[in-house]
């Protein structure tokens, strides 16, 4: 019901929903409290369009006026109505920054200038009814000798010099929660602070993570969330389009000030971390501390700066790689869930398990460059089908669904549903085709999570795939992927060029087909190795359905066997995390006192040799993060792998023989 309220919002297009200021707090409160876990709210269904708008910041003009190394800058932090899903969608009503006598804009004004300048701002409240704590004016940014009260309608000027080279940000409080812990009316109170090396260009890209949330619970728990999330002030599918071309190179910087993770997710390529910060301080990575990556967790007020190069044409995606990150849970404008074609959703907690993504997810189209060509002629591709199937269950409960691997002309016996996927064994520049059969009740599409490849078979479904300008488009719209729905197939071809770990998993309907058990591991191994399982040992971790409560699982199971070692063999153990939502802190425990091993891969890229040494056996892994280690035991014991989910324990024996 509440849904067809948004609905009737959107139609109209008017500004409907918002954490009111003090003035109203009390009429519009008790609707707001306790929808944590509830539907769309219904609350505060007024018109907020007496507000004006607030613009989209794609943060390319520095704020402020520059002479004899003063930067001046003056804000404001004012009211306006934010459409983070476009002009014709929900708008909300929230506290906005703006350079004084100028529009609204999410993120706030950026404030870019070289190392050494002087920064002199004026920092107006201008909300009228809320005193604000804001941030970030000063060389220590968050921390408390840098942030300051403003009551309303007052104004302080801060001078400060721009800190060392990195990404930084400013923000405001105007509620009792702590900077990080905003949700509504304050949560879009931010702005980065770029500070360039003296003399660099700026030709980079700066991305702001914010979010806008519903419901009390603590907003780090990503199951309680419902809102928004948005990449500088939008929400997929009204989030900027990049264009690029093959053979660009390409510096983002990113900066999270939500209370959750993030671990953001490059298709069809690698980028390189270049720095890691906090607001506070940012850690330029010497080069040879720089790894490649697929998926990079951005924490918590953290920042990073990455780098990378489109090798091939199509359309690419970049996003949080938190299934609930990028559902219909984050879509305001969610007013029809129910379609025609999803006739099998029984359930409250499956209804609306549309596959329209939304939230965090930067849209990327490549176009075709300087005549990168493909090599033709390759060997004749080898040939797997995978089977996609389901199995509703009972009323109430999300179907299962598993991929099978056939074997030559007959397919695998109906009942048979592994937990999870079939690892595929692939050999590095051995093109291979995989037909995908969809025998489940509902579409699918599979993303081959790591590998290099063309667009169109990477998996995403309406936009994998290449749109040319050409002759007669109109008439012949070059294809984009579709989703396979039940009953049809499709066979993707692709060419491994490197040799590691990878994942397939789906890409449609993720929250529940993710969690309901569609994914497994690819090894692509070096031409003529062998794949030994007795050395070569997949620990993949997810979980059983999404919520909160399920336990985690090692290769499908929550009571793994325990794990057989012999002293001297090396192990190479590869670890995957598919968890639909959430991360795990991963040990390798003899006693208390974790193990020594060497970590040799991210993500299916070998690490360079100054990070691959020996070191402790322990780290975190979040959604769609791949880590290889080598292992060698040196002594018979008992050692312990443990799986740590937010203080939830797993332990799985782990016997030197
Ligand atoms: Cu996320």
């Amino acid at each position: 019901m509440a849904h067809r309220v948004f609905a009737a919002a959107a139609a109209l297009g008017l500004a409907a929903l918002h954490a009111p200021p003090s003035g109203r707090e009390q009429r519009t409160a008790p609707h707001l409290a306790g929808t944590q876990l509830g539907p769309a709210p219904s609350a505060g269904a007024e018109r907020a369009d007496a507000d004006p708008p607030v613009a989209t910041n794609d943060n390319r003009h520095p704020a402020g006026r520059l002479a004899q190394g003063v930067l001046t800058v003056r804000l404001e932090a004012r009211n306006g109505t934010w459409y983070p899903e476009g002009t014709k969608g929900i708008g909300l009503r929230v506290a906005a920054w703006a350079e004084e006598g100028k529009p609204l804009q999410n993120p706030g004004p950026l404030i870019r200038v070289a190392a050494g300048t002087e920064i002199r701002a004026t920092v107006r409240n201008a909300l009228a009814e809320r005193a604000m704590i804001v941030y970030g004016f000063g060389d220590r940014r968050r921390a408390i000798p840098d942030t300051f009260r403003l009551a309303p309608g007052e104004v302080r000027e801060v001078r400060f010099m721009a800190p060392a080279p990195g990404t930084y940000y400013y923000g405001a409080t105007s509620g009792a929660q702590p900077f990080l812990s905003r949700r509504r009316d304050d949560s879009q109170l931010n702005g980065a602070i770029v500070v360039d090396p003296p003399g660099a260009s700026a030709a980079d890209r700066v991305f702001l993570i914010s979010w806008w949330l519903q419901g009390d619970g603590p907003a780090a728990d990503e199951i309680a969330v419902r809102g928004t999330m948005v990449v500088n002030g939008r929400s997929w599918p009204h989030t900027e389009r990049l264009r690029m071309s093959v053979g660009d190179t390409v510096h983002w910087r990113w900066i999270n000030v939500t209370a959750a993770p993030h671990p953001m997710h490059l298709h069809g390529f690698y980028f390189r971390v270049d720095a890691k910060g906090d607001g506070v301080r940012d850690t330029l990575y010497a080069p040879s501390e720089r790894r490649l990556a697929v998926t990079e967790r951005l924490g918590p007020g953290r920042t990073m700066a990455l780098t990378w190069a489109p090798e091939r044409p199509g359309n690419w995606l970049f996003h949080c790689h938190f299934a609930r990150h990028i559902s219909h849970y984050v879509r305001l404008g969610d007013s029809a869930p129910e379609s025609a074609d999803h006739p099998h959703r029984a359930s409250p907690s499956t209804r609306h398990g549309q596959h329209g993504m939304a939230g965090l997810v930067l849209g990327i189209h490549v176009d075709p460059g300087r005549g990168v060509r493909h090599v033709r002629g390759a060997p004749e591709p080898r040939r797997l089908r995978l089977l996609v199937r389901s199995s509703l269950r009972a009323d109430g409960e999300p179907p299962a669904y598993a991929y099978a691997l056939q074997d030559g002309a007959i397919e695998p016996p109906a009942d048979t549903m592994p937990l999870p996927g079939p690892a595929l064994i692939l050999e590095k520049n051995h093109p291979v085709a995989i037909t995908v059969v969809n025998h489940a009740h509902e579409p699918t599409a599979v993303h081959w999570h790591g590998i290099e490849l063309e667009s169109f078979p990477d998996g995403v479904p309406n936009w994998s795939g290449e749109r040319r300008r050409r002759l007669l488009q109109w008439a012949f719209p070059p294809p984009l992927l579709r989703p396979i729905p039940p009953g049809d197939s499709l066979t993707v071809r692709f060419t491994p060029p490197r040799a590691g770990t990878f994942m397939y998993h789906s890409h449609f309907n993720e929250l529940q087909q993710i969690g309901g058990g569609l994914y497994g591991p690819i090894l692509v191994l070096e031409p003529g190795r062998r794949f030994d399982p007795e050395t070569d040992r997949v620990l993949l971790l997810s979980r059983a359905g999404s919520e909160r409560t399920s336990p985690i699982l090692l290769n499908g199971r929550a009571d793994p066997t325990p794990i057989d070692l012999r002293v001297g063999v090396t192990y190479r153990l590869r670890f995957v995390n598919i968890f639909a939502n959430g991360g795990v802190l991963v040990a390798l425990l003899d006693g208390e006192v974790p193990a020594r091993w060497r970590p040799v891969a991210k993500d299916g890229a070998d690490l360079p040799p100054a990070q691959a040494t020996m070191g402790p056996a322990k780290f975190g892994i979040a959604a769609g993060e791949i880590y290889d280690f080598e292992f060698t035991p040196e002594a018979p014991g008992d050692l312990a792998l443990r799986l740590d989910l937010r203080g939830t324990i797993s332990v799985v024996p782990v016997r030197v023989r």
